[in-house]
């Protein structure tokens, strides 16, 4: 735990000492029972087969269909190259909508196929992909919609569903922030053509880095497993063409070992979540994201909106605090992918149909959680932004200095 500072709470933006001593970091990564991944460890160096769908990769899936009641879960090295090989199956080609409110990997997966994004507005109320403005975005061009559950608060995935059925469209999903997360009790990753799941260090399931596809659909599934290894369906036989998006045993081993700790992970997590709640409820223009109660949550993430219009201090401002006093609170996913490169140059305007977008992505702040923050940690944090919020003027006259 970083320790914090004892002198008389003057915020560092002032000049106080910073009230944390290391930097508490969003997307710290948790750690299941170090001797159980040691153990995995030594068996991996014992056998000498470290990759190529290897028994720990193997059981990773195996208990991951089990968890998620889905058919097939492909692992792989990351979740953007499962996001590339899982657009490359589902055959999706000219445009795909996706929202502009995710993480920069969701478009670019796209491009780099020289498919293009069309970015949808959100739900401001979600956060999530608004099926309302899809219909209007589709072209003879579109092939697909890709949804994102962002924060792990699963999209309306009956209306996008309805639309592709409608169209003839494929659906898919980047479910990254999604594991262990349900929507009307169907745990996610049984949606769509397939959906797609990170397992980077900063992800509620960690295997230090990778990914997976998970899908019902066994013809798919076949087509997954060959892209993953070249094509290759035996020695020297390469039937498809393929890349190479596989997970290591060493990963698989974290994998596992991340598993085996999720309930312990929601419990801390959801504590974090609440410690949050508990102390921001009634500070003016400031609000926590909910996560619905009769669902099951990772609650991975604590989503802070700092309402522009009517907040002491806004957005940047309190992220200034909180990085004076070492709190590296994060931004995401401002300012938008339709803001950033290639998209900003190839698709000028594509900010005027994303009003929702810009002013979410203006306001939200995220803070951390997990193992690496106790209920003290949280007051004091808390604490600090109670305070920047009192001393909002003074902090704009430090700021601009
Ligand atoms: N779709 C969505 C919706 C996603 O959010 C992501 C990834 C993807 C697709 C792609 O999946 P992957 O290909 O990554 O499997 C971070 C993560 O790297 C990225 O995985 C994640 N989303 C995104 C939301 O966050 P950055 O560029 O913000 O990373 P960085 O280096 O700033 O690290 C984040 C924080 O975590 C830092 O404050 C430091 C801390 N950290 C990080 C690592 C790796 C640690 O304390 N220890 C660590 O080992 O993207």
């Amino acid at each position: 735990m970083a320790p914090t500072k004892t002198n008389d709470g003057t915020l560092a933006v002032f000049g106080g000492t910073p009230a944390f001593l290391e930097p508490l970091h969003v997307g710290r990564p948790n750690l299941g029972d170090r001797a159980a991944m040691l153990r995995r460890m030594n068996e991996i160096f014992d056998r000498s087969w470290f990759t190529n769908d290897g028994p720990m990769v193997k059981e990773f899936e195996a208990r991951i269909q089990e968890l998620i009641g889905v058919k097939h879960c492909i692992a792989m090295c990351n979740g953007t190259v499962a996001l590339e090989i899982a657009i490359r199956a589902l055959e999706l080609k000219g445009e795909v909508i996706l929202p502009s409110y995710t993480f920069v990997a969701t478009a670019h997966a796209l491009q780099w196929q020289e498919i293009k994004p069309v970015f949808a507005d959100m739900d401001p109320c979600t956060h999530n992909i608004n099926p309302g403005v899809i219909e209007r975005l589709i072209t003879p061009k579109t092939t697909g919609i890709i949804g994102v559950h962002a924060w792990g608060r699963p999209c309306d995935t009956e209306a996008i569903e309805a639309i592709g059925r409608k169209h003839g469209l494929k659906v898919m999903y980047d479910s990254a922030h999604a594991f262990g997360c349900s929507r009307n009790g169907k745990m996610i990753g049984g949606f769509g053509a397939c959906e797609v799941f990170s397992f980077h260090a900063t992800k509620f399931l960690n295997s230090f880095e990778g990914g997976a596809i998970v899908t019902n659909d066994d013809v798919m599934a076949g087509k997954l497993r060959l892209m993953r290894n070249f094509g290759f369906a035996g020695y020297d036989r390469v039937i498809y063409l393929g890349v190479n998006g596989k997970m290591t045993e060493v990963c698989a081993a974290m994998g596992l070992t991340s598993l085996e700790a999720v309930e312990d992970l929601i419990s801390i997590n959801r504590s974090n979540y609440e410690a949050y709640r508990a102390e921001l409820t009634g500070l003016a223009s400031i609000s926590v994201i909910e996560y619905d109660p009769n669902e099951r949550n990772n609650y991975q993430y604590i989503v802070v909106e700092v309402d522009a219009e009517t907040a002491a201090l806004n957005r940047d401002e309190l992220v200034a605090v909180l990085h004076a006093e070492n709190v590296l609170a994060r931004k995401y996913f401002w300012p938008g992918c339709h803001k950033m490169e290639p998209y900003r140059s190839l698709q000028p305007k594509a900010a005027m149909s994303l009003p929702h977008t810009e002013a979410v992505a203006a306001r939200v702040l995220l803070l951390p959680t997990g193992q690496a923050m106790n209920a003290s940690q949280i007051k004091l944090l808390c604490q600090i932004i109670s305070n920047a919020l009192k001393n909002a003027p003074a902090i704009r006259r430090a700021l601009t200095k």
